[in-house]
């Protein structure tokens, strides 16, 4: 059996797209399963809810040799612990590539706004001939991963094919608002409660290395933004200790106002926030550091500190 696996820090999309692959493979004859590395965000499990689905399994290693699908993430850091031990035949992503294997594999890149839109491109793009059959809920759970993803459209990572792809999945899912229900899941992303800060910092967070070294991006996207500021003196210290314990060169955390689309970033040091500040013209705002119009790790903020980093 193949384990369709999403990255670590499950958001929508990672979790969507693997869950609904495994529908795809399944009605092929191939024998596969999507697991979760580590408990759903609350903008999941919200969608879960809305559409009476089962959450997947959790996991955290498998058994050495098994066979392996990564879905929305390529790099090893960001997967599962084992993952050396593990045989990886197959990659879906809308990731940056980074990744080496010692074999032939089948990977299917392509740089939309969500995984979500590659796995509904392969249902939709089969048409009538298809024997693969999507189901009014996986077409739903598609929906979601592209609007977690996208933002809504809000995000500069949106296509026209994403746009296009949520119109012809609505045929079939038939959610009567769309609107609605993007906002319905960003109020559920941003109730964060009493949350412990290591938590919220973690939530949608990754390692990536540029010139050799490593460097902690975490991202909170919330229609409540003052969530977060009110917390930044506690946030801003756990950034210096995840930095320590975890050999971090840096560790940046920034607050995306998904409706205003602007983001507040706080970092683990003085000498990290002039990088940031120089690199992304950032101006000190709320205790923060304002940046308009950012709010895209994947095409803004990872592309722009790997050219600036990588030219030192
Ligand atoms: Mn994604």
């Amino acid at each position: 059996m193949k384990h369709i696996i999403g990255h670590k820090n499950p958001d929508t999309d990672t979790i969507c797209s693997a869950l609904v692959y495994q529908d795809f493979l399944t009605q092929k004859g191939i024998s596969a399963k999507a697991f979760a590395l580590g408990p759903l965000n609350k903008e999941t499990k919200f969608v879960f809810e809305k559409f009476g689905v089962p959450e997947p399994e959790q996991i955290t290693e498998l058994p050495k040799g098994t066979e392996i699908i990564l879905l929305d993430h390529n790099e090893e850091g960001q997967s599962i612990d084992n993952i050396k031990d593990l045989d990886i035949v197959e990659i879906i992503d809308h990731h940056k590539v980074k990744i080496e294997t010692d074999k032939p594999i089948s990977i299917y890149i392509e740089p939309l706004g969500s995984s979500c839109s590659i796995i509904a491109k392969k249902y939709l793009g089969l048409g009538d001939l298809s024997d693969v059959k999507l189901s009014k809920i996986n077409a739903s759970l598609l929906i979601a991963g592209i609007i977690s993803d996208t933002l809504f459209f809000r995000s500069p990572t949106t296509t026209q094919t994403d746009k296009d792809l949520v119109e012809k999945l609505n045929e079939i899912a038939e959610i009567e608002d769309l609107e609605k229900f993007s906002l319905e899941m960003f109020n559920a992303k941003s109730d964060l409660g009493d949350m412990p800060i290591e938590e919220i910092i973690k939530l949608d967070y990754k390692i990536f290395e540029f010139a050799g070294n490593k460097y902690g991006i975490g991202v909170m996207e919330t229609t409540n933004k003052d969530y977060g500021l009110n917390r930044k003196d506690e946030i801003t210290e756990k950034l210096k200790e995840i930095k320590t314990k975890d050999g971090l060169k840096a560790v940046f955390f920034s607050i995306v106002d998904i409706l205003n689309e602007a983001s507040y970033t706080l970092t683990s040091g003085n000498e990290e926030a002039e990088l940031f500040t120089k690199i992304f013209g950032a101006v000190e705002k709320e205790g923060s550091l304002f940046v308009d119009k950012l709010v895209s790790t994947k095409k803004q903020i990872v592309p722009r500190f790997q050219e600036n980093l990588m030219q030192n």
